[in-house]
């Protein structure tokens, strides 16, 4: 999944995409560089950011949405807390809502997306962008993030959703210290045990940054490190800036695990 931010104030390429033209050309780029799917987003989420008002985001978002949709041929998830907003991306030919307050940002959401038929993102947050790093605190985080997924599962399910139009997301960074994000990714597989496609947002975010002293724009090779490892732990939708680079290390890692699965089977079956 290749991120598209029309926003001025994202925390890696806020104002890179900012016109309908440079959207399209760096959707068009991420076709070609092998994404499967684009995420477009038009409020920022990082830690500390102030909510976006229902119109603007409506203006920033819905012409990429229709713009996009005519230049590449890759399905289209929009990045959005809001029903209206979503139910317009919807119109203009969006299949996925990513919505990182896991349907409980607007009470609307659930029964957009059951109606719609579209497939939804549920996101780990502990509060909300404006607050989440002020001191984020967990028993245990695979645990208690592990139950939150299951159950808003099990809450998407009774307000209409289907379980095949469910993806789940642990939400790296969001609420989350240094030692809790790298618990996630250690224990990726518990996420993959529920039962749904699991997606991995680790793309050039601060827990990255801080291991390898590196900032936002060079974190590649950081980032491939952390992708490998989702990967390796049953990741099905990777969501990141560099598609190439990313692609190319989920191809490879791929490849391997599934050897090795086919060959323990091979192993056990002898
Ligand atoms: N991370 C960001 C935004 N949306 N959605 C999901 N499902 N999972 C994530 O980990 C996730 C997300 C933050 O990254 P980015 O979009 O680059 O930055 P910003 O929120 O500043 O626009």
């Amino acid at each position: 999944m290749g991120v598209l931010n029309v926003t001025p104030d994202s925390f890696s390429d806020g104002g890179a995409y900012s016109t309908v033209e440079r959207a399209v050309d760096h959707a068009r780029q991420m076709q070609a560089d092998g994404a499967d799917i684009i995420d477009i987003g038009a409020e920022s989420s990082r830690p500390g950011a102030e909510p976006v008002e229902e119109g603007e985001e409506l203006r920033r978002l819905i012409p990429v949405v229709e713009a996009v949709r005519e230049a590449v041929s890759l399905p289209i998830s929009v990045d959005t807390m809001k029903a209206a907003v979503a139910r317009l991306a919807i119109q203009a030919g969006a299949l996925i809502v990513n919505d990182i307050s896991a349907l409980q940002g607007d009470p609307l959401m659930a029964g957009l997306v059951a109606e719609t038929g579209v497939a939804v993102v549920l996101m780990h947050m502990q509060g909300t962008p404006r607050t989440m790093q002020r001191s984020p605190r967990y028993g245990n985080v695979v645990e208690e993030v592990t139950v939150f997924l299951r159950q808003r599962a099990q809450e998407a399910i009774a307000r209409g959703i289907r379980p095949t139009q469910i993806i789940l997301d642990p939400g790296f960074g969001f609420g989350k210290l240094q030692e809790h994000n790298l618990h996630m990714l250690a224990e990726f597989d518990a996420f993959t045990k529920l039962g749904y496609p699991v997606l991995a947002g680790v793309s050039r975010k601060q827990f990255i940054g801080n291991l390898i002293r590196q900032p936002v724009h060079e974190r590649e090779f950081g980032n491939a490190g952390a992708v490998a490892v989702a990967v390796l732990k049953g990741a099905h939708i990777i969501r990141v800036h560099d598609v190439r680079a990313m692609k190319e290390t989920a191809t490879v890692v791929s490849a391997i695990s599934r050897h090795a699965r086919s060959s323990s089977v091979e192993v056990s079956n002898a």
